[in-house]
């Protein structure tokens, strides 16, 4: 089989999207939504990688309501070095904060609220609407039962079994509230209470798959078809990450994820961790026909950043990732050099959605990744650190 050059494989994409005024994306710094840029009256300061709910909050509300802003991103403690400029904004570094009209406000709950005051509510229903306080404040009581069960380790399988219990009695509360409209969504209108919940949600359901061997996306009807409404959105689409990123993006960010026993566990883990990611419930939407190109697009775009941080040397790993993205593009089977396994496996542990491409693409890029570092080798890569993620330290990938 032919390994395809850079050349030749540039020449097998031209995915592009206009990450002004087309759809929600993680990599845009400024969106307009058709409007100009004397509009901009709005700016997010949010993370790197996506990686922060409370920001995922914010960016959501504003792709809805399409208000045109700019965007600065800040690293977190848990991969890198605060910016100082940020410091000098915002002293505790804490994320997210927005500027609007020159006013610096923290706390996401704040955010939306003056957003609200000078935009105007989602669809009606603001965060002070008397059908949406009892709503948040049930988003928080799920918070704390994910956190009771996820984030302390279990003396036992009977303690772990009674955090499971407490929480699946607050996801009943919840499909409850879910089942009093006719829709899929909180209140009659997809809204306000639907951006709180999704952050956490989508956290949830990919923990809890990963470290406990639950599924809240395939074990609760109405949660399902939440996820699945709320999968047709295009804002959420662009925001939306997946199960390999967020398995390993929150043991940093909460201070610790725990791992029952239960044999779904382990088979779990391992489907996220080496694949087939294709059919995992962390998406249904179906497939765009672009996934592929998006994938070699991406890494195209930062293959020197790319080979500086891989572990394998560069004349190796360049042939490999050649093979690799061969194989994505055209399906043959590409033998990459040996012992270029461990490198090859190094980058599918270090795919960030949606902060590197969206979550098919993701999918196929690993799948290429996967099976052609499977045919010189079993080496997985450098295990990912649970304290912090400074392999993902964006200094070290600024272009
Ligand atoms: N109550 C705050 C919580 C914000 C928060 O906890 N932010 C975390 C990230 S999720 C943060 O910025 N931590 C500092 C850091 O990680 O750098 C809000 O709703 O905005």
């Amino acid at each position: 089989m032919s390994l395809l050059t850079w050349t030749e494989l540039e020449a097998l994409t031209d995915f592009a999207i206009d990450r002004v005024n087309g759809p929600t994306n993680a990599q845009s710094n400024l969106r307009l939504f058709g409007h100009s840029e004397a509009d901009v009256r709005v700016t997010l300061y949010r993370d790197h990688h996506g990686w922060c709910p409370y920001c995922q909050k914010v960016w959501l509300w504003l792709e809805e309501k399409q208000i045109p802003y700019r965007i600065r991103k800040v690293t977190m403690f848990c991969y890198g070095t605060k910016e100082k400029w940020y410091k000098n904004i915002v002293r505790s570094g804490m994320l997210p904060a927005i500027e609007l009209d020159g006013r610096l406000i923290t706390e996401s709950d704040d955010i939306l609220i003056a957003l609200e005051r000078t935009f105007g509510p989602l669809n009606g229903a603001g965060m002070e609407d008397s059908q949406v306080i009892p709503l948040r404040r049930l988003e928080r009581l799920l918070f704390r039962a994910w956190c009771s069960w996820l984030c302390y380790p279990m003396r036992s399988p009977r303690d772990d079994q009674r955090q499971k219990e407490q929480f699946i009695t607050v996801v009943g509360d919840v499909e409850k509230a879910l089942s009093r409209t006719p829709g899929a969504y909180f209140l009659e209108d997809f809204g306000t209470v639907d951006i709180i919940f999704t952050p956490y949600v989508e956290r949830m359901n990919a923990s809890l798959y990963y470290y406990k061997g639950y599924c809240l996306r395939t074990e609760n009807p109405h949660f399902s078809d939440w996820f699945d409404a709320m999968e047709t959105r295009p804002t959420y689409r662009g925001t939306q990450s997946d199960f390999h990123t967020h398995a390993h993006d929150l043991p940093p960010q909460m201070g610790g994820c725990y791992s029952n026993q239960e044999p779904e566990t382990e088979e779990y883990q391992k489907r996220v961790d080496r694949g087939p990611w294709l059919g995992l419930p962390d998406v249904t939407y179906p497939e765009p026909e672009t996934s592929r190109q998006e994938a070699l697009h991406r890494v195209l775009k930062h293959r020197q950043n790319i080979m500086r941080v891989n572990p394998a040397d560069d004349r190796l790993f360049d042939q490999a990732l050649r093979c690799a993205l061969t194989h994505l593009m055209t399906g043959e089977v590409c033998t990459p050099p040996p012992g270029s396994d461990i490198g090859l496996r190094y980058l599918r542990d270090r795919i960030s959605v949606p902060r590197d491409m969206s979550i098919y693409a993701a999918k196929r890029l690993r799948e290429a990744l996967e099976s052609t570092a499977a045919l010189v080798g079993d080496r997985q890569g450098p295990p990912i650190s649970v304290r912090d993620r400074r392999d993902q330290d964006p200094a070290n990938f600024q272009s």
